[in-house]
């Protein structure tokens, strides 16, 4: 495997990393940044992506494979702009690549395409997938084949816009001294056409069983949301945004309530943070995103990869990037 901390690639510059294991094989879907001279913003306009590509590594070399653009935003006949982090689920003999991205009217919708092989290419739909919104779908495929989708993201993803259930383009946050916006869950059906289920809330409480606050910053939901099994228990991750640390909490249940735990990754150099967390030939991987390599320029990123480790109580051990 490539040298861990290091750039997976920087021919292109990556962001959002989803990591999956098909076929014995380590397969990344990142976002693919581009570089340009405008300037970042609060609603996350310098976020240009036009395209995904799809790489690939295994643990028997440093080799990793650019399975070149796998579909672009001039396919999708519903996409206006941005296509944003994505994720990819296998199931009904299927490569299902999910996505976000930004409708006719410059509201984020979450979309799918579909293929055979996990390295592409993928077919999109005509449409997104109806009652979806926002942003950072993470594709989670549960132990007895469900397939329920995680997400959310304030401020560019426009989440804190359906607190009234709706889409409210003068939505803002809540009071600090509220529950904070919670990422959403929605089960899909077994053909995956469609949610099965209306997207619903991803409480997250304290150790106390309180709710979250959205004044809460260092603990409270801001986008990037990811979910993994261990030991039969689910852990819901995700970033802090404001803060820049990548978090997690744990339930008994995919849906939660989910108890607060403690933060995975400290913050690396850029404004944005986001990961995935996979296991693979026995070990467990943390794919993430920093901008060391463009020297802190928010939208070139690059995504890179460490080990990460469980306490013998199922804790996680906090990973500190360690910059020169
Ligand atoms: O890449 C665009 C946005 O930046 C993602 O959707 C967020 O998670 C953040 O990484």
């Amino acid at each position: 495997m490539k040298q861990q901390n290091t750039p997976l690639v920087t021919h292109i510059f990556t962001a959002d990393p989803s990591a999956h294991v098909f076929n014995d094989r380590l397969y990344v879907y990142p976002s693919h940044d581009i570089p340009h001279d405008g300037e970042d913003n609060d609603n996350g306009d310098e976020y240009q992506m036009r395209d995904y590509h799809v790489l690939s590594m295994d643990d028997k070399s440093d080799e990793v494979i650019d399975h070149g653009e796998v579909l672009h935003q001039d396919q999708v006949p519903w996409v206006s702009e941005q296509l944003w982090a994505p994720d990819v689920v296998f199931k009904n003999n299927t490569y299902y690549l999910v996505f976000p991205a930004r409708d006719k009217d410059g509201i984020f919708r979450l979309g799918i395409a579909e293929g055979k092989s996990p390295e592409g290419p993928f077919t999109p739909r005509s449409n997104y997938i109806p009652g979806s919104f926002s942003i950072d779908p993470c594709s989670f495929l549960d132990d007895d084949s469900k397939v329920y989708i995680y997400f959310g993201g304030l401020w560019g993803g426009q989440l804190e816009k359906y607190r009234t259930g709706s889409f409210d383009p003068n939505g803002t946050e809540p009071p600090k001294d509220e529950h904070a916006v919670w990422p959403k869950v929605a089960l899909m059906k077994e053909d995956m056409s469609e949610f099965a289920t209306k997207p619903q809330d991803i409480v997250i409480l304290d150790e106390n069983g309180n709710e979250l606050l959205a004044g809460d910053e260092d603990r409270r939901y801001f986008e990037d949301p990811w979910m993994h099994k261990y030991n039969g228990k689910y852990y819901f991750s995700y970033s802090t945004g404001t803060t820049h640390k990548i978090v997690y909490a744990t339930s008994d249940t995919p849906t939660g309530p989910f108890t607060y735990q403690g933060t995975i990754l400290e913050p690396v150099i850029g404004w944005t943070t986001h990961h995935s967390i996979v296991e693979y030939h026995g070990k467990w991987y943390l794919f993430y995103h920093d901008c060391e390599y463009s020297k802190g320029i928010n939208h070139r990123r690059c995504v890179k990869y460490c080990e990460l480790s469980y306490n013998p109580d199922g804790s996680i051990q906090t990973i500190v990037p360690e910059y020169k």
